[in-house]
Order: structure tokens, then sequence, then C-alpha cells
């Protein structure tokens, strides 16, 4: 293990800037706020900050839409700040990734205002530009059929050059194209060289499998008419150039600084298409996020994304085990994840978050979970306090979100009440606007200590007085400290947590939660038998019955040794084997 690259046992901690913390009064975070808080970062255990962007932005898409990747938008601070960021972390022995957003810029990027000058400008082929089409009445349409992720179409007509443009999000988002070999060396060199000059150690890179389209735009068959549903993330997702271009990018601009990548891939079929990208004899990527798991519970496709669909325990267990065991006897590598800035609270989604007993104990059981799954852990702000969802009575003005705004907008159009209700019910569990509200610092300042503006650009969480970081500091059975406890323990026993072989526990149980970690390495003294660890959860608020731990860790009772129970925070409390799980516990039990 000693040879493993550092971002491997790792703890990344995902910082959401307009949110976290803000030292200017402006009401929105910047990065000296960020750096205030490094020492809190660095005593939780935390070994990468991974910064969502902070580029120059007209923020359509809270700065995925970047107008300018060599300088920062002025609310959040300068470029002197990054590095200065930069060299802080590296002080505090952490290091920092930016996000990396070359997919698409912002219609006010230089780039595009070139391209869209006329159509014969040197950058016109920069942006893909098509042609329209015209239907039986003579009407103009659209090069194809295609709708983006922000429920609506992914061409936009420009009057002057009299040609659409593609854009897979939001209009104000063109999206570049890679075909085009000036453009990608403009990529490499003005938005990764440019930031990898100055310190930084990586990135966090958008979109990274939709940089090669098909090449030939066609319509797509719309398979609910309803809801305009389609297979058209096809026509732009895992394309055929893909894999060409993403091995170029690391050869020019990643490798030769030793720089860690984590691509976001999204619209995968399965394990065997995200193999190529992060096998390392491929020279691709370090690692990716897949998202099946995360993405239980939206209607998936286009259109329905916000009608929410239930489903049970056993399928989020099939998508966790899918991606802990696709990496089996292969050179690739996974990543553990519940949240990021696109999805709601893990604690509302996935535990109980609505009384406060079963809040706080669900929050630790799903911190029990993720840090004993194989692979590199991210953390996303608040996570680590167990932030829950928005209340559920606000209302639809306090999201913020172009996303959540268009579906919404989009089911008012259909004039339909019942889809209007539908989306708002899904919006109140898988909007994006949750994970964005402000950060919950204390129980007693103005803004749970975000900030001391007169108004805040997202409003505050009702329960900041409940849940903050104050509160849950020094307290052994809080949120807070339970993480920074089982963090510890991930990295002391890594040859289990982050490296092991992860069995799955057949189990009809709907509500139990069960799977065997194994080493690699043999138990002091006793070759050819090796460490494991049995995990047990309890994912609800009813009593359930233990299993059979000797039996299932192969041992005798003596060998069985209770490392830790999420119950009493981080008490633990000797050998308990067949005690039954109280509501939302979990435990670990290892066979030493
Ligand atoms: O997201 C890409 C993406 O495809 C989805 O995960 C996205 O969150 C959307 O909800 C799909 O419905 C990345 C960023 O993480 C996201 O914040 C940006 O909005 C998007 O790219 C565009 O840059």
């Amino acid at each position: 293990l000693g040879k493993e690259p550092w971002w491997k046992a790792g703890v990344f901690y995902q910082v959401y800037p307009a949110s976290f913390k803000d030292s200017n009064g402006d009401g929105w975070g910047d990065i000296p706020g960020l750096i205030s808080k490094l020492n809190y970062l660095a005593d939780l255990g935390v070994d990468c900050v991974w910064l969502s962007p902070v580029f120059d932005s007209p923020q359509q898409d809270m700065g995925y839409d970047v107008r300018d990747y060599q300088s920062i938008y002025a609310p959040y601070g300068t470029v002197e700040d990054v590095d200065t960021l930069t060299s802080e972390c590296h002080k505090r022995g952490m290091k920092l990734i930016l996000d990396l957003v070359v997919n698409h810029t912002s219609i006010e990027h230089i780039w595009f205002r070139e391209s869209r000058s006329s159509r014969t400008n040197s950058k016109r082929n920069w942006y893909i530009w098509k042609p329209p089409r015209y239907n039986e009445k003579g009407e103009r349409i659209p090069p194809t059929n295609w709708r983006g992720y922000f429920a609506c179409p992914t061409w936009t007509w420009d009057e002057a050059t009299q040609e659409y443009y593609l854009h897979l999000y939001a209009p104000d988002q063109p999206d570049l194209n890679w075909e085009n070999k000036e453009c990608r060396e403009a990529i490499y060199e003005d938005t990764m060289r440019f930031w990898l000059d100055r310190g930084v150690d990586g990135f966090r890179i958008d979109t990274v499998n939709k940089y090669s389209k098909r090449t030939e735009y066609v319509d797509v068959p719309v398979t609910d008419p309803r809801w305009e549903s389609q297979p058209a993330p096809e026509m732009w997702c895992n394309g055929p150039r893909i894999h060409e271009f993403i091995r170029e990018m690391t050869a020019q601009a990643l490798a030769p600084y030793g720089a860690v990548s984590v691509g976001e891939l999204s619209n995968m079929a399965g394990p065997t298409d995200v193999l190529p990208y992060v096998s390392a004899a491929r020279r691709e990527l370090d690692m990716v996020f897949e998202f099946s798991m995360i993405r239980l519970g939206t209607g998936g496709g286009f259109g329905p994304k916000y009608i929410y669909r239930p489903y049970t325990l056993p399928t989020l267990k099939e998508h966790v085990a899918r991606f802990q065991t696709f990496i089996e006897g292969t050179d690739g590598w996974t990543t553990v994840f519940c949240e990021n800035h696109d999805n709601g609270r893990a604690v509302s989604r996935f535990g109980d978050a609505s009384s406060p007993g079963l809040w706080a104990r669900s929050s630790r059981v799903l911190a029990l979970w993720q840090a004993t799954l194989t692979g590199t852990l991210f953390l996303y702000q608040g996570q680590e306090i167990g932030m829950v969802n928005m209340p559920e009575t606000w209302g639809i003005e306090d999201y913020k979100d172009v996303e959540s705004r268009s579906f919404y907008e989009d089911a008012l159009q259909s004039g339909s009440t019942e889809l209007r209700d539908q989306t708002m019910n899904g919006l109140r569990i898988l909007a994006r606007d949750h994970s964005r509200i402000p950060f919950q610092w204390d129980g007693n300042s103005k803004h749970a200590g975000f900030s001391d503006a007169d108004e805040t650009w997202m409003r505050v969480h009702d329960r900041y007085k409940d849940i903050n970081v104050a509160r849950q500091t020094g307290d052994p059975g809080s949120v807070l400290e339970f993480w920074r406890h089982i963090l510890k323990l991930r990295k002391h026993f890594a040859d289990l947590f982050v490296y092991g072989s992860f069995r799955s526990r057949e189990d009809a149980d709907l509500n139990r939660y069960v799977y065997i970690k194994e080493s690699s390495i043999d138990i002091r003294g006793r070759a050819g038998v090796k460490r494991k660890a049995l995990v047990i959860m309890n994912w609800s608020k009813d009593t359930q019955s233990c299993v059979d731990v000797r039996a299932a860790l192969g041992c005798q009772e003596h060998e069985v040794h209770l490392l830790i129970t999420s119950l009493d925070g981080i008490q633990t409390n000797g050998v308990e084997t067949q005690t039954a799980l109280g509501p939302w516990e979990g435990r670990v039990y290892l066979n030493f």
C-alpha cells in the first residue's frame, strides 16, 4: 500500500464557495472566507479541497458558465487570493483542486463572442453551429429535436449569423467544439496549464464524457411524448473520440504536472463503460464520479427528472455493490460519495431528517457507510454536520437554481396542476438547491455565522440553531465528531476500508444493510487469514436483528472485536455480537 498515490486514501472535501463563508459582508461566500476555515477542514481530516468554480462568470449556472478562465469572479476575490489559498492549503499538508468546466463556456466568453460575430470568424468552429431545417409548413426548426438537461431544446437560433448553436445545458452555455484542434489546445493552455503553473494540484473535470458528440446530427426517437423523453444523451455522451480527447488532455496538461484528476461521468450504461476512463494503463483519468446511486429517485431521462420515483434499499445496495466491485482484478479505481452540489442532502434522501433524534443517528449511519466503502472518499460541505434539505414550507421563490426554475416553469407551462405539484414535490427531495444554502457555522450569530450581510444570496436554513459546527464541536455524540473519528479509523485501517475488497450479503430485509470488507493483508502471525470487517447497519427506525457475526467473519467468538457503533456517537462498547440493532444503528466488527 505504501506505493499507492496519495489521492487513493485521501479524503476530498468539496467547497461550494458561494455558500461556505462570507468574509466581506456581501452575502456571498468568498476565497478569504474559505481560507479562514482551512484549520477546520484540516482538523476534520481533509486531505484535498475541491473548490467549485470561482472563475469570472455571469453566474447563470453558478459559475459553471465561465466568462474568463484566467480571472476570478470579483465577489469571490482575485487570482492572488487563489494563490494564497493554494499555499495555505499546502502549509497544512492539504492539496487544492479547481473545477474545470470545458464542455462549454459562458455565452459572454470572448471565444464565443468572436465565434458568433460572423460565419467566417477564425473561431467560428470553436463552437458547434448548424444551419436550420424547415418543416412542411416552411417554418424554421432546429437541426435536431434534442432536449437538453435544463428542460429546454439544445439549440438556440442566432439571428445575426442565421445559424443555430448547440448547448446541452442553458442557452447561456454554448458547447465548445472539441473536434477543433486549436480549440482543444486553447483549453489545455489557457485553462489548465494556466492554473497548474500557479501551483494548484489538479482538477475536478466537469461533464468529462460529453466532449465528443456523435458526428451525425439526427433526430432521436421520442420515447414518451407526454414528457418529450428521449435518449438524446446517446448523441453526446461517450462519443466516438472521447477517449482520444481525454488521453490527449491528460498527456498535454495533466501528466506533466503530476496533477490529480476526477472526472464527472453521467449517463453511463454500466461498469464496462466506466472502466476505460479509469484504467491506469490507459492514462486517462485518475478517478471518476459515477451517478447511478445518487440519481436514485429522480425521474431519469428528460422531462420528468423531478417526478419522484420511490425505490427500496435493495436497489440502492445493488448500485453501490456494482461500483464497489467493478475494479476488482483491474487497474481501475473508484470513488465514494453520496452528496454534491447537484443533489439533495443525503440524510434527507437516505436517512431520517425529520425527527431530531433520528436525524443525528441516521447521519452517523450514513457516515459509517461512506467511511467503510472502497475507493476515494468525497465529502460535500455540510455533510459532516448532517445538514438537511431546505424546509418543506419554503416555496419556489427560495429555489434559485436554473435547473429547478426551468423544470418548474416547464410544469407551469403545461397547464397541469398535477404536474406542477409533482414537480414541486420532487424538487423538495431532489433539487440542487438543497446543498447550496449557506453553511451553518453556529447557532448564535446572524445567518448561522455564514455572513453578516443584511441578506444572504440564499436563505439560511430554519434549523441552523440545532445543526451547526459550534454546537457539535467537542460533543462526542455529535455527527461532526463521529465523522472526525471515523475518518481516522478509515485511514488507520486503510487496507480494509479504502483498499479492501467488498462483498455484499444477500439480505432480503428491506431495512438492513450488511457487507464484508476484506484486506489483502494477513492477520498478524496467521498466514493465509485475511483481515476482515463486517459492516452492519439498520436503515430504519425499528429495531433489527443482528446477523451471526462470527459465522459471517468465519472466526471464533473471542476473535470478534467491535470496532465502532454509531449508536452512542464514538463510544465503543466491547464485544456484543448478537445484540439487536437499535433504530438507525450501524456497527463495524473486525475478525481480530
Ligand atoms: O453537471 C453535469 C450533469 O450532467 C448533471 O450532473 C447536472 O447536475 C444536471 O443536474 C443534470 O440534470 C455539471 C455540474 O456539476 C452542474 O452543476 C452544472 O450545472 C453542469 O455541469 C453544467 O456545467
